[in-house]
C-alpha cells in the first residue's frame, strides 16, 4: 500500500526536495519532459520557465504540506488578511530567493545554456492590484511566512487584473491583462473546497422550534466560489503560508434546472454572469466607484473566506465560540467591510448564536486598517444597491447601528449632531451605508499606516470614532521587503552590504545601520558609486531599447514612479522641467546638472486629468528631448506599464526619489522607501512615511520643501488663490505660459487647457503654492550632486538608516500590538 512506502524514500527517489544543482538540473530536465511534454530541442522559452517553475514549486510543495499540518496538529492561532487586492509580482526569482537557491539556480540554467534572466522576464506577473495598497499586502504576507506566523491571505482570484498600459501618440492606452493565458504554474485549485454564495432575493422572519424569532434569506442567486491556492514561502525558513484567492463560477444545480426546463441558453448566461463577479479587478486607486459588480466582489470574497475559516475551524474540532481566538482577521481598508456583518449572520442565522454573543466574537476578530485620506476614497453604497443585493445584511446593519447609536447617545448625551455623523447610514441626501464607519464599529482596533496620517484620522476624517473609542486607535507605519526589494532586485548591493556586515540584515534590516562605520571609507564609497551605476546603466539600456531614447548614466536619474494622481503632483515636476528648459532656453550656455527625469505609473482609465499629465509629459519630453540647445542635458522619459517586475529595475537605478504630494495627501507611500534602502535620496514634502523617512535618516540627508499639513489647512480655510503665485513668480508664469500656448502640442493650445486652467483657477493640490521652494530644493539636488563624494555619503545614509520600514518591522507590531499571535515552528517531517 501507499503507507509502506516510506516518505522520505519516495520524495528522494523521484528528486523532488534536493536543492543541490545537479538535482535541480535533473529535475528540470524531468519537468520539461514529463510536465511540458518537450525535448530541449523543441522547448520554448515559456517550456523552460514553466519546467523551471514546477521545478521550483516542487520544493515549495514539501514545505508547504509541513506547515499546513503542523498547524493543524497544533490548532494554532491564525492570521487571515483579507484583501481585495494582492500585488505579488513575479514568484520565481522571490521564491528562489527565499529557498536559498538563487546561486544555484542560475548557475545550474547557465550550463544547460539558459539565462535564469530571461526565464524570470518569461513570467507574466500576477497585477493582482492597483498600486501601493496591493503591494503592502504582498509584502506583508512575505513578512508573515519569514517571521512564521500562521497566516492566510483571503482575495480575489481576478482573471483580469491590472490592465496593460501603452503609450499611443503620447497618450495612455489599456490593453487587458492576460495574465493567466499561458497557464499559472504557482497555484493549486482546491474545488473541494468550494463554497455556495447567495446573492439578492429577500428576507423572511419566523419563529423556531423552541419560540425564537429568526430570520433568513431567501436569494434569488446563488453563486459557487472555488479556491485556488499558492504557497507563500518565507525567507530561510520551511514556514510556506497559504494565499488563497477565490474564483466565481455557477453552481451546477442551477445549470440543471434551466436546463431542464429547455432553457438551455438561459442557463449558460447564468452561468456567464456567475463568472463575471471575479472577472476583473477595478483599476482605481484611491478612489471608488459605486458598481454593484464591486460591493458583489467584495461581498463574494469575505462569504468565501469566512466560510472557509468556519470549515476549518471545524476540521479542527473547535467550537464556534472560539472563532475569535482561532483567528484574527485584519480587514485591509474597508474593501472587506462588509465581513463583520456576514460573520455575524453566520452566526447568528446559520449557527443560532444570540446576538451578543455574535458580537463579541465578530468584534474581536477584525480589526481595520484605514489607507487614505482621500474623500473621494471613502467607500458608501447607496441604500437601495445594498438592499437589492444583500437584504439580510441590511437588516443587520440597521439593528448594528441602533445598537450602536445607543452607546453613542448614553456617551454623548443630547448630540444629535454628532449621531448623524457617526451614523453607519448617511441621511443627508440619498441614503448611504457608510463602510468605514461599519469597520470602525465592528472591529476592537483601528488603524492609520503611517504616523502623520493616523494623527490626521484622529483628528479629522474618524473623529469622532477616535473621541468614542480611542483605545482602539494605534498607528501601524507601512514597510517592504527587504527580500524582494534589495535581495532580489539589487543583487550587487546586497552582496556588497553582506560583504561587510554578513547577511543577517536580510531578516533584520536594523542591522543595515552597521554600514554607518564605513560611510567615509573611500573604498566601500567607489564599489558603492560603481553599483549604482551598473544600475543605472541597466536601466539606460532597457530605455535604450524600449523607448528609442539615448539616456547617460551618469547623469542625474530623477525618478517618480508611482500612480498618476493630481495630489502626487507628477506635474509639480513637469513645471520643474520646463523650468529647466526654459533656463536653457533664455542662456543655452547656462551650467545645469545634467538630468534624465524618469516617469512610471498608470492612471485610472476614467480618471481624464491624469491621462492628460501622461501626454504632457511625452509632449514634454517630444520637444526637449530633441532640441538641439539642451544639448543631452535634460532627458525626459515615460516608462510604460509600469508594474513590480518594472519597479524591480527602476529602484537600484534611482539617484533622486521624488515623493512631492501636497502636505496631508499621501497616506503613507511604500515607493518611497523602496527607492531610499536602494540609496536614492528623497526629495519630498512633510507628508506620509515621508515624515519617518526623514526623521531616520536625518534631515541633513533629505531635501525637503513645501506647505506642512496646517499650512495646506489654513491656506485653504483663508482663500487660496493660486493665479497670485502666477503673478508674482516669473519663472513660474513663463512654464505655465509656454505649456498653455501650445509650444509643447504643435501649437495646439486647446490641448493641455484644462490643466492650466484648473492650476489658474482651482489648484486644489497647491502646485502654485509649494512651486517657489521645490524649484529652489531642486537647485540644491542638482548642486549636491556635482559634489559625488557628499552625495554618496548621504546614498549610504540614507540605506544604512532604512531599519524601521522593513515590513518585518510592521508586521511584528501588528501580532504584538493587534492580532496577538505567536510564531510557530515548522518541521520537515515528510514530503
Ligand atoms: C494607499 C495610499 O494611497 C498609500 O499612501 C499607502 O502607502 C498605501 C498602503 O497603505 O495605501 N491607499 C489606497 O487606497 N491606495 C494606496 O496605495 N491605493
Amino acid at each position: 500500500s501507499l503507507d509502506a512506502i516510506d516518505l522520505q524514500d519516495r520524495c528522494e527517489l523521484s528528486n523532488r526536495t534536493g536543492m543541490d544543482s545537479e538535482t535541480l538540473k535533473r529535475a528540470f530536465l524531468n519537468n520539461l519532459f514529463y510536465v511540458q511534454g518537450k525535448f530541449p530541442a523543441l522547448a520554448t522559452t515559456n517550456d523552460y520557465y514553466m519546467a523551471l517553475a514546477y521545478t521550483v514549486r516542487d520544493r515549495l510543495l514539501q514545505r508547504w504540506i509541513n506547515t499546513a499540518a503542523t498547524y493543524t496538529e497544533l490548532g494554532s492561532r491564525t492570521v487571515a488578511y483579507f484583501s481585495a487586492e494582492f500585488l505579488m509580482g513575479p514568484h520565481l526569482g522571490n521564491n528562489l530567493i527565499n529557498l536559498g537557491i538563487y546561486d544555484q539556480v542560475e548557475q545550474g540554467m547557465a550550463e544547460l545554456g539558459l539565462s535564469l534572466d530571461e526565464l524570470q522576464e518569461e513570467e507574466e506577473e500576477p497585477g493582482l492590484g492597483n498600486g501601493g495598497l496591493g503591494r503592502l499586502a504582498a509584502c506583508y504576507l512575505d513578512s508573515l511566512a519569514t517571521l512564521d506566523i500562521p497566516s492566510l491571505g483571503y482575495g480575489i482570484r481576478y482573471e483580469f487584473g491590472i490592465f496593460d498600459q501603452d503609450i499611443r501618440d503620447g497618450w495612455q492606452v489599456e490593453r487587458t491583462d492576460k495574465w493567466l493565458s499561458a497557464g499559472n504554474p504557482w497555484e493549486i485549485a482546491r474545488p473541494e473546497w468550494s463554497v455556495e454564495i447567495k446573492l439578492g432575493g429577500h428576507t423572511e422572519h419566523y419563529t423556531d422550534d423552541h419560540g425564537n424569532y429568526r430570520s433568513r434569506w431567501v436569494p434569488d442567486q446563488v453563486v459557487k466560489g472555488i479556491p485556488y491556492d499558492t504557497p507563500i514561502l518565507g525567507y530561510q525558513t520551511n514556514t510556506a503560508n497559504t494565499l488563497r484567492l477565490w474564483t466565481a463560477e455557477a453552481p451546477e444545480s442551477f445549470d440543471f434546472r434551466s436546463f431542464n426546463s429547455g432553457d438551455y441558453l438561459g442557463a449558460v448566461y447564468e452561468k456567464m454572469i456567475s463568472e463575471n463577479i471575479s472577472k476583473v479587478l477595478y483599476p482605481n486607486d484611491d478612489s471608488s466607484q459605486g458598481k454593484q459588480l464591486r460591493l458583489t466582489q467584495q461581498f463574494f470574497f469575505v462569504s468565501c473566506s469566512l466560510q472557509d475559516m468556519i470549515r476549518i475551524l471545524h476540521g479542527q474540532n473547535l467550537p464556534l465560540e472560539n472563532f475569535h481566538k482561532k483567528f484574527a482577521v485584519q480587514l485591509n481598508d474597508t474593501h472587506p467591510a462588509i465581513s463583520v456583518v456576514e460573520l455575524m449572520r453566520l452566526l447568528i442565522d446559520h449557527h443560532q448564536m444570540d446576538w451578543e454573543q455574535a458580537w463579541t466574537i465578530t468584534h474581536q476578530t477584525f480589526a481595520y486598517t484605514n489607507h487614505t485620506l482621500l474623500p473621494e476614497a471613502l467607500e458608501r453604497w447607496p441604500i437601495e444597491l445594498f438592499g437589492s443585493l444583500l437584504p439580510r445584511h441590511l437588516e443587520l446593519i440597521y439593528e448594528i447601528n441602533q445598537r450602536f447609536l445607543d452607546e453613542v447617545r448614553i456617551k454623548f448625551p443630547d448630540d444629535e449632531e454628532r449621531m448623524i455623523r457617526m451614523s453607519l447610514i448617511d441621511e443627508s441626501g440619498e441614503r448611504y451605508v457608510r463602510m468605514a464607519h461599519l469597520a470602525c464599529v465592528g472591529s476592537h482596533a483601528i488603524n492609520g499606516v503611517a504616523a502623520l496620517h493616523t494623527e490626521l484620522l484622529q483628528k479629522d476624517v474618524l473623529r469622532d470614532f477616535y473621541e468614542m473609542y480611542p483605545h482602539k486607535f494605534t498607528n501601524k507605519t507601512n514597510g517592504v521587503t527587504p527580500r524582494r526589494f534589495m535581495v532580489l532586485s539589487n543583487s550587487q548591493l546586497s552582496k556588497l552590504i553582506t560583504s561587510k556586515i554578513g547577511d543577517s540584515w536580510i531578516k533584520n534590516l536594523k542591522e543595515l545601520q552597521q554600514l554607518e562605520q564605513f560611510v567615509d571609507d573611500a573604498g566601500f564609497q567607489v564599489e558603492w558609486r560603481r553599483i549604482k551605476q551598473h544600475s543605472k546603466t541597466e536601466l539606460a539600456t532597457y530605455i535604450q531599447n524600449n523607448n528609442n531614447i539615448t539616456v547617460d548614466p551618469d547623469s542625474l536619474f530623477d525618478i517618480q514612479a508611482k500612480r498618476f494622481h493630481e495630489y502626487k503632483r507628477q506635474h509639480l515636476s513637469l513645471l520643474h522641467i520646463v523650468t529647466l528648459y526654459n533656463r536653457i532656453k533664455a542662456n543655452p550656455d547656462i551650467e545645469i546638472t545634467p538630468r534624465t527625469f524618469i516617469f512610471g505609473g498608470k492612471a485610472a482609465p476614467g480618471y481624464f486629468m491624469a491621462k492628460l499629465i501622461i501626454k504632457l509629459i511625452n509632449s514634454v519630453g517630444n520637444v526637449v528631448n530633441r532640441d538641439p540647445d539642451v544639448r543631452g542635458r535634460l532627458k525626459v522619459v515615460f516608462l510604460k506599464d509600469y508594474n513590480v517586475k518594472l519597479a524591480q529595475r527602476i529602484y537600484p537605478a534611482a539617484d533622486l526619489s521624488e515623493q512631492i504630494s501636497t502636505a496631508g495627501k499621501e497616506a503613507s507611500g511604500t515607493g518611497n522607501m523602496k527607492f531610499a534602502l536602494n540609496g536614492a535620496l528623497t526629495i519630498g514634502t512633510l507628508d506620509g512615511a515621508n515624515v519617518e523617512i526623514r526623521e531616520e535618516v536625518g534631515e541633513e540627508n533629505f531635501f525637503l520643501f513645501g506647505l506642512t499639513t496646517e499650512e495646506v489647512y489654513h491656506k485653504r480655510a483663508h482663500g487660496y488663490r493660486s493665479r497670485d503665485y502666477y503673478h508674482t513668480n516669473a519663472e513660474l508664469k513663463l512654464a505655465i505660459d509656454r505649456i498653455a500656448s501650445g509650444f509643447f502640442s504643435q501649437g495646439d493650445a486647446e490641448l493641455f487647457r484644462p490643466l492650466v486652467d484648473d492650476l489658474l483657477n482651482q489648484d486644489q493640490y497647491f502646485l502654485f503654492a509649494d512651486y517657489a521652494s521645490y524649484i529652489a530644493c531642486q537647485d540644491q539636488v542638482a548642486a549636491v550632486y556635482k559634489d559625488q563624494t557628499k552625495w554618496t555619503r548621504m546614498s549610504i545614509l540614507n540605506a544604512a538608516r532604512m531599519g524601521k520600514f522593513s515590513s518585518d518591522r510592521s508586521i511584528e507590531d501588528y501580532c504584538r500590538d493587534i492580532w496577538k499571535v505567536e510564531p510557530v515552528n515548522v518541521e520537515l517531517r515528510q514530503c
